[in-house]
């Protein structure tokens, strides 16, 4: 059976709802090719284990010598075995090029050699995917350059406000509520963004008298109820753990889901797409999803997205909740990664189907073909896609249990 759950996820063109991405007409932003590869910041971090170099002298290096810094000490002078590694392997192998441990040359030709549109394509076939959401920062100069003169965006690239900067600049960039509602609308209207999000330390609270809160309250809900669309909350992340290591530094901690429960029952015509960063948060992430019909539970969060992780985490999932939450999401920097991400969370979370079917089976209900293929689906993209496109059911309201607590089944 676990051929028959493997090859429907691989029927089922992905929608990849949280990446990094850029369409090639961002020229400046986008992001592909070996050197990239090499200097993703999940292999930089592998790399500052050893020691070789501070991260102020490797920083110092133009890109190309970081790579081979890098291909040097993890590829070359030990086996590649974290996931990280693996992937640009993958990466190789299924573009055709060697993965012997001989330079960097080749690799860098054959990338030098594609036009960006067909190598996209080329990379979306690879992997699977169909279209891929970006997280787009509207303070960010270069960026907004690109949007602000009407530069076009390639259909399979979808808009996602991300509203940290903005939220961290509230006091100093806007004097008023309406003012900040008056940006936003106007990058509303430009981008007809998916989905508006913000990512959230561990300490996260909801509601606070902070400017987080007011932010949340007064400008990003309003924003998101007017124009009907969810907002993700990214929680659990200690940004800057150690600042010498760059885009790196960041860390993890466990959070309270007391802020997701206030702000799903205080706004229950609004949805919120939900993904936790801390691995013991999952489990009460399931429980309060079970009470709250407009959180969406999405993937699993950067380093939780490990093969072991991923089917574990998904496995759970499927035991509290059925497959009404959206298994994965790449975070996809680099445009070539999205092949090795997708390839290793379509195995993980097939194995964690095939695991509930089995069950099923030995309860004398195996399943179908087609509930394969359905599941498979709700999984990697139409649970995501019908929860950003339709307004919520009327009455949630008397749906709630009265009092919810992160532990009660
Ligand atoms: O996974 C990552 O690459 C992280 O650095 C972050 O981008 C994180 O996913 C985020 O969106 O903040
Ligand atoms: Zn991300």
């Amino acid at each position: 059976m676990l051929e028959a759950v493997s090859s429907a996820f691989d029927g089922v063109p992905v929608t990849d709802m949280h990446t990094h991405l850029f369409p090639p007409s961002f020229e400046v932003l986008r992001c592909s090719g070996i050197d990239e590869l090499l200097t993703y910041h999940y292999l930089e971090a592998e790399y500052f284990r050893l020691r070789q170099w501070t991260p102020e002298d490797y920083f110092a290096l133009p890109k190309t010598a970081r790579a081979e810094a890098i291909w040097d000490a993890l590829f070359v002078r030990r086996a590649p075995i974290s996931e990280a590694c693996r992937g640009v392997l993958t990466v190789l192998t299924q573009l055709g090029l060697s993965t012997e441990a001989h330079g960097l040359r080749e690799a860098r030709d054959f990338f030098r050699s594609r036009s960006p549109e067909r190598h996209t394509a080329e990379v979306f076939r690879l992997a699977g995917v169909s279209q891929v959401v970006m997280t787009n920062d509207p303070l960010d100069p270069v960026e907004a350059a690109y949007w602000e003169t009407g530069t076009a965006v390639d259909p399979r690239f979808r808009p996602a406000l991300r509203l940290d900067r903005v939220l961290s600049n509230l006091g100093a960039c806007f004097d008023s509520v309406r003012a900040a509602r008056r940006f936003l609308d106007g990058w509303m209207e430009r981008m007809s963004p998916l989905y508006l999000a913000i990512s959230l330390p561990d300490t996260f609270a909801f509601p606070e008298t902070s400017s987080v809160g007011h932010g949340l309250r007064d400008v990003f809900l309003p924003c998101c109820a007017d124009w009907n669309v969810p907002l993700a909350l990214m929680i659990g992340v200690k940004r800057g753990v150690n600042p010498r290591i760059g885009v790196a530094a960041d860390g993890s901690g466990r959070a309270s889901l007391q802020p997701l429960i206030e702000l799903c029952t205080r706004y229950p015509d609004q949805r919120f797409l939900v993904t936790l960063l801390s691995l013991e948060n999952q489990h009460e992430l399931c429980v309060v999803a079970r009470k709250l019909p407009n959180l969406m539970p999405f993937g699993c969060w950067w380093f939780l997205n490990t093969s072991s992780l991923v089917t574990q985490i998904t496995r759970q999932r499927i035991e509290l909740l059925g497959a009404t939450f959206v298994a994965q999401h790449s975070d996809a920097r680099v445009l070539e990664q999205l092949i090795y991400k997708w390839r290793d969370a379509r195995r993980s979370v097939a194995d964690a189907l095939h695991g509930a079917y089995q069950q099923l089976a030995m309860e004398g209900r195996p399943v179908t073909i087609e509930q394969i293929a359905a599941d498979a689906t709700r999984l990697l993209t139409a649970n995501f896609n019908e929860f950003v496109c339709q307004p919520p059911a009327t009455g949630l309201h008397g749906t709630f249990e009265t009092t919810i607590s992160c532990t009660s089944g």
